[in-house]
């Protein structure tokens, strides 16, 4: 008997966990809108990667300006690479959806754009780290859905 009420008891718990579970998400999905579907990030183009690798290279504090193009829910390049004592430019584009560009360790963001806009921002990488960038759309659910990527300064 003792079993069988610990089994239940167990069950009940399970049931209540996983119900919060979907509560906890179905709060954090976008209301009354309809949810767009998430996208493949592009493929960088040629000019996209050139900047990438003039961040990682050796040089003396540099102007460097790095393209990043944004959609559901990704960033296109996600990780940028750049040397303490640089001068950064983010140059931020939109491909579907609506979003934005938070780097909140610099104390920078773009506006929130609409595909086909573009909005930018420039700092100094005046402390080494890694630090995370992301969209704010949605009161955090375009982050939690992934749309972060990362900023190391080496
Ligand atoms: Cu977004």
């Amino acid at each position: 008997m003792g079993k069988v009420f610990f089994v239940l008891v167990f069950c009940l718990v399970v049931v209540a966990a996983l119900s919060s579970a979907a509560v906890t998400y179905a709060a954090a999905m976008p209301k009354g809108k309809k949810v767009m579907m998430a996208t493949v990030p592009v493929d960088l183009t040629a000019m996209q990667a050139a900047e990438l690798k003039a961040g990682e290279s050796a040089h003396q504090p540099a102007k460097l300006t790095f393209h990043v193009a944004s959609g559901m829910f990704w960033y296109a390049p996600n990780e940028i690479k750049v040397k303490k004592g640089d001068t950064v430019t983010i140059d931020f584009s939109n491909t579907g959806g609506m979003h934005d560009f938070n780097l909140p360790a610099f104390g920078k963001k773009t506006k929130v754009i609409k595909a086909g806009e573009t909005d930018s921002f420039t700092f100094k990488a005046d402390q080494k780290g890694t630090f995370e960038f992301y969209c704010s759309v949605g009161k955090g659910y375009h982050r939690m859905k992934g749309q972060i990527g990362v900023l190391l300064v080496e």
